[in-house]
């Protein structure tokens, strides 16, 4: 695989290949935890793999291990040292939630995410493997844990009750109220991972996963995500699969007809076909 970086960032690193974007933690000596600098450059490049045509399936990584102790992490969530009293505190000094923002970004982008997990996935870290469309775990190193509720930093969104949807409401439960460490096998029984892979061909089995995916016909992947996601997302999910609806209307002579006619300023000449 020939990476090219797309863009150098301070926390995170962003490379694209073939149709993959490769979106990286790179905060690894604190267990790749989240601060707002590395939130911010997540949206600005997460906003970047959806806008680019030649993108159709984004990789959520992180880089590693830590040079201190050599312990491989996907992401620890907020940094706790960064925590203020009403969010985490910026350079610029306001305190922000905006991890939600880039889970929105992952959940409502017409393209594949698939978080790519080479050691622990904690607290925020591991809402974030929920809200991606896919899971690959290292065999070796993934350690899921969350840890919300010992920091009083909790996720009652996605990371939670989508969780739950997922790996069911008595499993759910038991993850956020013991916190306790569960293996990539384990997760993959519980049905939130989707392959325990060895950790040397972790890498290497996402991008080939990517590669799938690439082969298929890019509307039916995007109203497929948006069409699972639509029962949990209530209106917003309608909305977002009611837009590709209109896009696809547009297409129509119908569509053309319509428009036309308007700016024409005569009525319209629909052809009466009303399909069954
Ligand atoms: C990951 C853990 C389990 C790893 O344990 P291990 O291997 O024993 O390593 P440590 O010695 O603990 O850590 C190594 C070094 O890394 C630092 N570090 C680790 N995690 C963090 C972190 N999250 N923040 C800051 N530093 C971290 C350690 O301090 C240590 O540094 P040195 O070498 O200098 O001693 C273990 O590390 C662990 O439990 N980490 C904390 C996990 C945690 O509690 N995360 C926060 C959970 N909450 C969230 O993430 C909230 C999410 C969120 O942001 C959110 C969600 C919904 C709505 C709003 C929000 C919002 O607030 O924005």
């Amino acid at each position: 695989m020939d990476w090219i970086t797309a863009k150098e960032y301070e926390d995170i690193t962003y490379k694209k290949c073939n149709g993959v974007a490769r979106i990286a933690f790179n905060r690894p000596d604190v267990r790749n935890a989240f601060r707002p600098k590395t939130t911010a450059e997540l949206y600005n490049a997460f906003y970047d793999a959806q806008e680019d045509t030649s993108i159709g399936v984004v990789l959520l990584s992180a880089e590693g291990p830590s040079s201190k102790d050599g312990v491989y992490s996907f992401c620890s969530g907020g940094d706790q040292n960064a925590r203020g009293h009403q969010g985490y505190v910026g350079e610029d000094g306001q305190h922000r939630l905006n991890i939600l923002e880039v889970q929105r970004l992952i959940r409502f982008m017409p393209k594949v995410v698939i978080a790519v997990v080479p050691g622990w996935a904690v607290g925020g870290g591991h809402s974030l493997h929920v809200v991606c469309d896919m899971t690959l775990a290292s065999k070796e190193h993934a350690i899921f844990k969350q840890t919300d509720a010992d920091v009083t930093s909790f996720d009652g969104g996605y990371g939670s009750a989508y969780l739950a949807k997922m790996v069911g409401q008595k499993k759910a439960r038991e993850i956020f109220f013991l916190g306790r460490n569960y293996s990539a096998q384990d997760a993959f029984e519980m049905g939130m991972v989707n392959a325990v892979v060895p950790h040397a061909e972790l890498e290497d089995t996402a991008f080939e996963w990517a590669q799938e995916i690439l082969q298929k016909s890019p509307t039916s992947i995007k109203m497929l995500k948006f069409a699972m996601n639509l029962t949990d997302d209530g209106m917003v999910g309608q909305q977002v699969f009611a837009g590709e609806a209109t896009r696809l209307a547009y297409m129509t002579e119908e569509a053309k007809e319509g428009r036309n006619a308007f700016l024409e300023k005569r009525k319209p000449n629909f052809e009466k076909k009303w399909l069954p």
